[in-house]
């Protein structure tokens, strides 16, 4: 291991950031990975995670300026901990259950044992009084794990998907264990109010530490939850908007899908709380009601696989395919279809190409914890044309409330929305654009960052105040 590597920053995450590109290791993209960058970088930092599968090196190596330690994980861990537990029991219940969790104990015992190996990892290489930042709902029990072997650190923890509310988190039968393991932490995040609120509820109903406000009193500590909302690294998109090359591209795009028509843009990763099969109905139930026909609508759907040994993603597949073939069988005619389908993940030139060249922009999660996609298209809308459709029921929608905001589970809501932005004239596009691109451009995901580490960075006497009381 690299002498260096006892740090005074260190990330946990369930995943390195980085990945190989043939015999190199590249850092990945990703708003996450570039706001913390300069942190690790500044500070000489070290990242602990996954590499994934693959062949990693054995030991920690440095890369782009800060220490990799690698985190190994065996086949049956990989199907327990991360399929299973992380994936089909928390992924599930905290949206909204949109699907039914699934609860095993070997699964439970797996992300036991994981979040431990996580734990020691960090402790062995963070210096006295580091500070240490737990990253998402796969190392839920790291910050008390942490804190049991290392009480002289800083421990924040953020949460990237929402934090459900009492009714639904109570279904887990480990409910009492988690919301201890994140207790450990000095700073637990959350993309929205309503989270941090959901999670403080939860701690007078399941421990006997005494909550005031955002404070919870731990023994002699005080634990911050707050909400600190993602963002996205602005400036960058608005540099690759600029770029002749991806603005030739957009242009291209707009001629193949058809000139004259509005084209309408969905990108997720292939995942059932996305919305994509409604979404899809959604536009079936536009095109047969006539009022929009194949002439002047088309929707290009941007499906990045993911999760595909886990069966709800298997069936999901299935049903968004199975749905796309028969909008393109019942309304497509020969040289034009209503929807294009790409199954696969676009380089990020490609991506901003296409959110360029979209009229309207359909984010319709069931639930998200924030969704950056949908700030990701303000950001590249540097003329303030464009409509962006978006979920009631994503993190973005307490800042993006200029958008037409719309309830994902109503076909016949979302097909009258979709119709209301294709129409929408350019004033009003131009007036609800504008405020969002400001909201945008304001808060980054580097503020996001000073931020959380600024919080950790408060004094303990001040965070104390008031609970103690
Ligand atoms: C989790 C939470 C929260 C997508 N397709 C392509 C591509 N992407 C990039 C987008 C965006 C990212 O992936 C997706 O981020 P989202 O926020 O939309 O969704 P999740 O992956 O579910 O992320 C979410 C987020 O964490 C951050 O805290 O907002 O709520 O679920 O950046 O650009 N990138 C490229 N090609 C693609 O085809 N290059």
């Amino acid at each position: 291991m690299p002498e260096q590597t006892a740090s005074e920053l260190v990330v946990v995450a369930n995943r390195l950031p980085v990945q190989r590109n043939g015999g190199q290791w590249e850092t990945s993209p990703g708003g996450l990975v570039s706001a913390l960058l300069p942190i690790l970088q500044r500070e000489r930092g070290v990242w602990v995670g996954w590499p994934g599968s693959g062949d990693a090196p054995e030991g920690a190596f440095e890369h782009d300026g800060f220490t990799n330690v690698p985190v190994e994980l065996s086949a049956s861990e990989i199907d327990d901990y991360y399929e299973g537990f992380s994936n089909s029991s928390l992924w599930p219940l905290y949206h909204d259950a949109c699907q039914p969790p699934r609860f095993h104990r070997r699964w439970w015992h797996s992300y036991v044992a994981v979040n431990k190996r996580f734990a020691e990892a960090a402790c062995s290489v963070a210096s006295e009084g580091a500070r240490i930042l737990v990253q998402d709902y796969h190392l839920q029990l790291v910050p008390g794990m942490i804190r049991e072997l290392r009480p002289d650190v800083r421990i924040g923890f953020f949460l990237h998907i929402p934090f459900p509310p009492t009714e639904l988190f109570s279904q887990l039968p480990w409910r009492r264990q988690i919301v201890e393991g994140l207790l450990g932490a000095d700073v637990v995040g959350f993309q929205t109010r309503r989270g941090a609120q959901n999670f403080m509820r939860l701690v007078t109903r399941f421990t006997d530490h005494r909550a005031q406000g955002s404070r919870v009193k731990v023994g002699t500590r005080a634990v911050q939850a707050r909400a600190f909302p993602i963002s996205i690294d602005t400036a960058r998109f608005e540099r690759l908007c600029a770029d002749p090359a991806i603005i030739a591209r957009s242009r291209d795009i707009r001629r193949e899908a058809g000139e004259g028509r509005s084209i309408f843009l969905g990108v997720d990763r292939l995942d059932y709380t996305k919305g994509i099969d409604i979404r899809l109905r959604s536009l079936q139930e536009l095109l047969s009601s006539g009022k929009r026909t194949i002439h002047d609508t088309v929707l290009i759907q941007v499906s990045v696989p993911s999760r595909e040994f886990v069966t709800e993603y298997v069936e999901l597949r299935s049903r968004v395919e199975e749905l796309v073939g028969q909008i393109n069988g019942q309304f497509g005619e020969v040289g034009s279809a209503p929807v294009h389908y790409l199954r696969r993940n676009l380089p990020i030139e490609e991506l901003v190409a296409h959110y360029m060249a979209a009229d309207v922009m359909l984010v319709t999660p069931l639930r998200d914890g924030m969704n950056l996609v949908a700030k990701e298209y303000v950001a590249c809308r540097p003329d303030n044309t464009g409509v962006l459709v978006l979920s009631e029921f994503t993190g973005a929608a307490n800042e993006l409330d200029r958008a037409v905001l719309v309830n994902p589970h109503d076909i016949d809501g979302m097909a009258a929305a979709f119709a209301e932005a294709a129409s929408m004239p350019r004033d009003e596009q131009s007036r609800r654009m504008r405020s969002m691109r400001s909201r945008v451009r304001r808060r980054t995901v580097y503020d996001w960052a000073d931020e959380f580490v600024g919080a950790l960075d408060e004094p303990r006497q001040k965070t104390l105040t008031g609970v103690l009381a």
